[in-house]
């Protein structure tokens, strides 16, 4: 191949890079406006990444939350780095062609964030200056690279052009994080020093926790506890400007400070939370002790108007959960939490104060950042995933796994002990039976647990001969009601069926 012949394949690869470039630059300057905005959900790709997760439909959240589990949102924004790669290095080639179709192009890009950063729920007029601001910035700096690369052959010249871009790039983007990095609340969160509960928490009884090897902890640790939520980047929510309003259909309309919530006679509990989009044998379910406000008297003190069916309760980034009322004024330990296992709530758990109501799942119950409850009716108002379809009401499905063996496992022949974890919120499990190759249900030992409100470990032993077998469990709640074998997805209420493991024994 002749110098000649090689030119032309050259010079598609520059014009590309050029894309490529002029949207780091784009998104570099954005950064910076984000920055000085004081706000990162108003930076493009994280404003297009929330758009899109509002608009995912439900098979395609329940298969990310599946197929990623807490990684969901990593998996997001991997997918969308790769997608506005590309779309970067076709504008570059489109340069190539015509400059004006390129800039539009770019300018399409910073529309498409404009209007995600706009439709944002808490969004203002200026969320849409990032956007806006880094596809002016992509443009001119892809003008800059097509007149400094004019000859088009990747000459001293064009290098430096394109060395000026990253640079700016990389300052402004640099600059744009740590102006962002200044509203993280992790230092005053750090600081924060909460009451000891009037009302501790009845003790854990020790064999609460199954003894079998490679067993679930019966408490989950703030650090392994599972995440599920909507918020692409965490709300950074300072204890001292945080406030929670009651209003609504109420006779007198409450609002209270953080201080004035840790005034009040805290309780501790232990509470299972669990998710409606666990599916069978899942593990999007958590056991830790909350501290926190009960909610019933907050109510009360707010005086709820007869016909009020619904809490609504909003995020402090604009996520909406709605609760039965019912469900929080029936006795149950409903509350306004700000600890979780002796600690504030970590960020990415609701800092500095969430809901926790024992006995719904978590979408219809446990709202994290919470800044305002509104009472209301089902008939008039609607939530993020009851709009969605998701059902109004929604206990806990009763649900039992196998923990131990794990799926797959080999184990050798003779005794093996069997273990798992079952939960029915606030009914309590009052029994699990388990079987071996489809053969007699035999009832399980169950451990002692604190109360109806957290999950309960239970355990087996097993005369495993050789060979492939499947072991199966199920649960009965404290209302008689068994698990049934019937599976079905989580949407619209919880999923069902029974859960199996098949193991080998040699
Ligand atoms: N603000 C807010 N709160 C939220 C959610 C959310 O998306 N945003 N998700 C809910 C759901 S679906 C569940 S299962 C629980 C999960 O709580 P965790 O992440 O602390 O385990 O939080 C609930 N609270
Ligand atoms: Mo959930």
């Amino acid at each position: 191949m002749t110098a000649e012949r090689a030119i032309g394949p050259t010079r598609w690869v520059t014009a590309a890079l050029r894309g490529l470039l002029a949207a780091v630059a784009a998104l570099g300057v954005a950064e910076l406006a984000a920055g000085l905005l004081g706000r990162a959900s108003s930076s493009p790709l994280l404003a297009v990444g929330a758009a899109f997760i509002d608009l995912t439909p439900v098979w395609l959240k329940d298969f990310a939350i599946r197929r990623f589990g807490d990684d969901d949102k990593t998996a997001l924004l991997v997918g969308l780095g790769v997608g506005v790669t590309l779309a970067a290095l076709a504008v570059g080639l489109v340069s190539r062609i015509r400059l004006g179709y390129a800039l539009a192009g770019l300018a399409a890009f910073g529309a498409a964030g404009v209007a995600a950063a706009l439709t944002r729920p808490v969004a203002g007029p200026a969320d849409a200056a990032p956007s806006a601001i880094g596809a002016l910035a992509g443009m001119a700096a892809l003008v800059v690279l097509v007149r400094g690369g004019a000859r088009e052959a990747p000459d001293r010249r064009a290098l430096l052009t394109g060395a000026g871009v990253v640079a700016v790039a990389a300052a402004s983007g640099t600059a744009g994080r740590w102006l962002l990095r200044r509203g993280d609340v992790s230092a005053v969160r750090a600081d924060t020093r909460l009451p000891r509960p009037a009302g501790p928490a009845r003790p854990v009884p020790p064999a609460a926790q199954a003894r079998a090897p490679g067993m679930t902890p019966f408490r989950t640790s703030n650090r392994d506890f599972y995440r599920v939520d909507t918020a692409l980047t965490l709300p950074q929510v300072d204890p001292r400007e945080w406030t929670l309003r009651i209003h609504g259909m109420v006779a007198r309309p409450v609002e209270l400070g953080f201080d004035d919530l840790l005034r009040l006679a805290l309780i501790e509990r232990d509470i299972t939370l669990s998710c409606v989009s666990n599916q069978v044998g899942g593990d999007l379910a958590g056991n830790a002790r909350w501290l926190g406000a009960p909610l019933a008297p907050l109510l009360r003190r707010a005086g709820i108007t007869s016909g009020a069916d619904q809490i609504l309760s909003r995020s402090a980034d604009g996520m909406t959960l709605s609760t039965p009322i019912e469900a929080v004024l029936d006795g149950r330990d409903a509350m306004v939490a700000v600890g979780m296992n002796g600690e504030p709530l970590p960020i990415a758990h609701g800092f500095p104060a969430r809901l926790v109501v024992p006995g719904l799942y978590g979408y219809v119950s446990a709202t994290k950042w919470v800044v305002d409850l509104k009472v209301t009716r089902f008939a008039t108002d609607h939530a993020y995933w009851t709009r969605r379809g998701y059902a109004d009401r929604a206990p806990v499905k009763t649900f039992s796994r196998v923990d131990v063996p794990k799926p797959l496992a080999t184990v050798r022949a003779g005794r093996v002990a069997v273990a798992g974890t079952a939960w029915a919120q606030h009914r309590g499990v009052a029994a699990v039976e388990w079987q071996v190759d489809g053969g007699p249900w035999r009832q399980a030992r169950l451990a002692p647990v604190p109360g109806l409100d957290t999950w309960r470990q239970w355990t087996a032993e097993w005369d495993a001969a050789p060979g492939s077998h499947t072991l199966r469990c199920r649960a009965t709640d404290g209302t008689g009601h068994t698990q049934p074998e019937h599976r079905t997805p989580p949407f619209p209420d919880g999923a069902t069926g029974w859960h199996s493991v098949v193991v080998t024994v040699t």
